[in-house]
């Protein structure tokens, strides 16, 4: 089965050799650190974010648009061959980023107030401000080797055709089995999971209905990735306005095109 057609069929599909060069990956990584210890290279801050630098280093750091703090991260994010992957799997004419995530999960259990977890969920459920019908998808890059232990992200395999799913999800929410337990599974269809191990610089590619969460990071060291959110040119931001995480789409400097025109 090519990558394109396994990404139809189960709604994402993992890309186990390296797409970027080492370099430009290696780099990234020291851009999270740096964006992480709030130092910023191109003198610009990332966008608001759960997490600001000084907060527990326990917890799970995710920070919104780090590309904007960091040239490395710009780098890895732009990179024509990501596009040209994306592309050839969803049969893309045009890709752009148009949001990214730096998510860096530390070792330990989530516990009290402290978040490691990501709770399931499907991304279209955070993302009304594009239209019905907008294609929407996800690269997810890993920066460490995802190994079963570290948490990996698991997918349900054939749940981007079961539609937006009817319930609240909770990113934040830790306890991933009580949350399955109110997600109502379509009849004829069955939930499995899928953790998505990756070696260091490999990558996933994930629908925005696809069933999506992950556990605590039991590795011995943390669990590095970016979530780099792409559409094609079947999309539109809902009435054609810029709100919310559509607000930067027009500004190429932050939300690169990295395919077609
Ligand atoms: O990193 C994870 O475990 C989940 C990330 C996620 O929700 C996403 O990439 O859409």
């Amino acid at each position: 089965m090519t990558l394109s057609e396994r990404y139809r069929k189960d709604g994402f599909c993992a890309v186990l050799q390296p797409v970027m060069p080492a370099e430009v990956v290696d780099a990234a990584v020291a851009g999270m650190d740096a964006v992480r210890a709030g130092q910023y290279d191109t003198g610009c801050p990332p966008e608001n974010s759960r997490w600001t630098p000084g907060d527990d280093p326990q917890t799970l750091c995710k920070i919104e648009m780090p590309q904007l703090a960091s040239r490395a991260i710009m780098d890895l994010v732009a990179h024509p061959a990501l596009g040209k992957l994306a592309a050839e799997v969803t049969g893309a004419k045009m890709v752009q980023v148009w949001w990214v995530q730096l998510l860096y999960k530390p070792v330990g259990e989530p516990e009290g107030e402290r978040v490691t977890n990501i709770g399931w969920h499907q991304d279209r459920y955070y993302w009304r401000a594009w239209e019905d019908g907008s294609e929407l998808f996800t690269a997810w890059i890993a920066l460490s080797d995802i190994t079963p232990d570290a948490g990996p992200m698991r997918f349900v395999p054939g749940s981007h055709r079961w539609g937006l799913l009817d319930i609240d999800f909770g990113f934040q929410q830790q306890d991933l089995d009580t949350l399955r337990g109110g997600i109502a599974i379509p009849e004829r269809e069955t939930w499995r999971e899928v953790p998505m191990l990756l070696p260091h610089g490999a990558l996933s590619l994930h629908d925005c209905f696809t069933l999506h969460g992950s556990g605590p990071n039991r590795s011995n060291g943390p669990r590095r990735s970016f979530a780099i959110h792409m559409r094609s040119e079947k999309s539109r931001p809902v009435n054609d306005l810029r709100q919310g995480l559509t607000r930067h789409i027009d500004d190429l400097s932050k939300c690169p095109v990295i395919y077609g025109a």
